[in-house]
């Protein structure tokens, strides 16, 4: 994946989920393990002025594209824990953001799936979220908690 060119960014993706599900491992390790490692090489290089702003967008999209692949199968996950008589009834109720001036969100995206997954109702604010409209609005949605990517 690391190494990995961006027309296969699927494949590469569904060939890790193969190799995790196999050991019996979840999807969401997909992300935690060989995706994060590459976004923090990807951040090293950028803080040490080895890689640029378009790269890292690049890499972004990348992230991006990679965990979309991967909702369906933490999804499936969700639905097979129900059918073997889980518990999947709502836990509560989260609004999530990004903070004013910060447009990073693939955490904060990734943080909503798990959340989703494990029966949170999450409304997610996105980005640049000033602090005034980020406890307005969650008051009127009666949250249970709130929480923000700074
Ligand atoms: C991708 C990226 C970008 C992309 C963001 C795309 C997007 N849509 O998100 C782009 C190119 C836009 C970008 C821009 C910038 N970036 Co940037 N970026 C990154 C990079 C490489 C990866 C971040 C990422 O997505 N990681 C993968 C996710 C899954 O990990 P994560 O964010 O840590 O999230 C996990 C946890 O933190 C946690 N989590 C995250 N959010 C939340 C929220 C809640 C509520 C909870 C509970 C948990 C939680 O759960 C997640 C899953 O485990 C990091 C380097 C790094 N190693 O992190 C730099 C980094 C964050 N960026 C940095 C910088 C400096 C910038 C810029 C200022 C660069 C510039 N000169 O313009 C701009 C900022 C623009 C702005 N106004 O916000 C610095 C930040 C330094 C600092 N500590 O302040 C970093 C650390 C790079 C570096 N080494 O210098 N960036």
């Amino acid at each position: 994946m690391i190494h990995g060119i961006t027309t296969f960014v699927v494949q590469d993706t569904e060939e890790l989920w193969q190799t995790i599900s196999a050991r019996g491992g979840r999807p969401i390790e997909v992300i935690e393990g060989p995706l994060m490692d590459g976004m923090n090489i990807v951040g090293d290089l950028f803080g040490a002025g080895k890689m640029f702003l378009p790269q890292v967008v690049k890499s972004a999209r990348v992230m991006k594209q990679a965990v979309a692949h991967l909702i369906p199968h933490i999804e499936a996950e969700k639905l097979a824990i129900a059918a073997q008589g889980g518990d999947v009834s709502a836990r509560g109720k989260i609004v999530i953001a990004t903070v004013k001036g910060d447009v990073h969100d693939i955490g904060k995206n990734i943080v909503t799936v798990v959340l989703q997954c494990n029966n949170f109702d999450v409304v997610n604010m996105g980005v640049m979220v000033p602090c005034s409209r980020s406890w307005r609005v969650p008051r009127s949605r009666a949250p249970t908690s709130s929480a923000c990517r700074a």
